[in-house]
């Protein structure tokens, strides 16, 4: 259809941009980063929500030009928030998380793109962290992590997004060289009624407790009441992204946000 047609040229056209959602210290509610999402600002179609197009990306290869300008911008976009205020410990050390496709993990030059963006735009590279789905890395090989470790090792941090939707083989954890786990937004969900159900408490609990037991920091995705947080704050959760703080958007509001939360 209409897509297929238009999106190998939106790159240079320059329709694309990218929404930041911030991410929340649930300890203190202070805004320690936010999540990149990219957009695609369609002349027909208006803005379109990568559900939309990212299969399609990913089917032509588009992927890997898009996330590499992706990866850019956001990079770009930390440091400026860093500079600006690099002064005050709220804005000036707000990280950044950007999402990475299965197809960008195979593509051979995954490390040393992000290598010259880090070089290029002077941002440390524990400022920055990639997020990969579970799925994508069920059953993964050493080739594929490899990398995943390179990244790790330089002080890039890897997130395990949409946790806990896949066949989560939590043994396997332990092989990945990730250091944060994005706990589904199913999870957040289940703690909307109160009392919340449970078993799905117990199971948040024993999450935590197992990803803290490895060094790995919890991240909720989702949280939309402030009774969500404080459950997931209480189960041990470290940081949270939803509704309840904001909605992705523009970069100059998570300046506002970061400001007054410090
Ligand atoms: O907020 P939103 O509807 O934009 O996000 C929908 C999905 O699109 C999420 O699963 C998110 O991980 C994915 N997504 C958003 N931005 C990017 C991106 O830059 N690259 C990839 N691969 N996925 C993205
Ligand atoms: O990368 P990921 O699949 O996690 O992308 C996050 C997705 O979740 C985006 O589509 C984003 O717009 C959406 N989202 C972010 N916060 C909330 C929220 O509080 N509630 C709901 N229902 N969706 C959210
Ligand atoms: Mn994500
Ligand atoms: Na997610």
């Amino acid at each position: 259809h209409g897509l297929t047609t238009s999106l190998p040229t939106a790159l240079d056209r320059g329709e694309f941009f990218i929404e930041y959602q911030p991410l929340v210290h649930l300890g203190d509610g202070s805004v320690r980063g936010a999540e990149a999402l990219v957009r695609w600002l369609h002349p027909q179609h208006g803005v379109l929500s990568p559900d939309r197009f990212i299969p399609l990306a990913e089917h032509t290869g588009l992927i890997v030009p898009l996330g590499r300008w992706v990866l850019e911008q956001s990079v770009r976009q930390a440091r400026a928030w860093r500079e600006r205020h690099g002064g005050e410990e709220a804005v000036g050390s707000l990280r950044i998380n950007v999402n990475l496709s299965p197809c960008q993990l195979t593509h051979p030059g995954l490390v040393q793109d992000t290598v010259d963006i880090l070089e290029r735009t002077g941002v440390e590279p524990d400022a920055l962290c990639l997020e990969v789905t579970e799925s994508a890395l069920i059953g993964a090989d050493d080739d594929l992590l490899k990398p995943l470790r390179r990244l790790a090792e330089m002080g890039v941090d890897i997130a395990l997004d949409d946790f806990g939707t896949g066949y989560s083989n939590l043994a396997n954890l332990r092989r990945l060289p990730v250091s944060v786990l994005k706990l589904d937004r199913s999870f957040t969900q289940s703690m909307q009624r109160f009392p919340a159900d449970p078993v799905d408490l117990k199971i948040v609990e024993g999450i935590v407790a197992l990803a803290h037991s490895l060094d790995l920091a919890v991240t909720v995705e989702g949280v939309e009441t402030g009774a969500q947080a404080e459950q997931l704050r209480i189960l041990g959760c470290d940081t949270a992204q939803g509704w309840y703080y904001a909605r992705p958007g523009p970069p100059e509001r998570l300046h506002e946000l970061a400001l007054v939360d410090a």
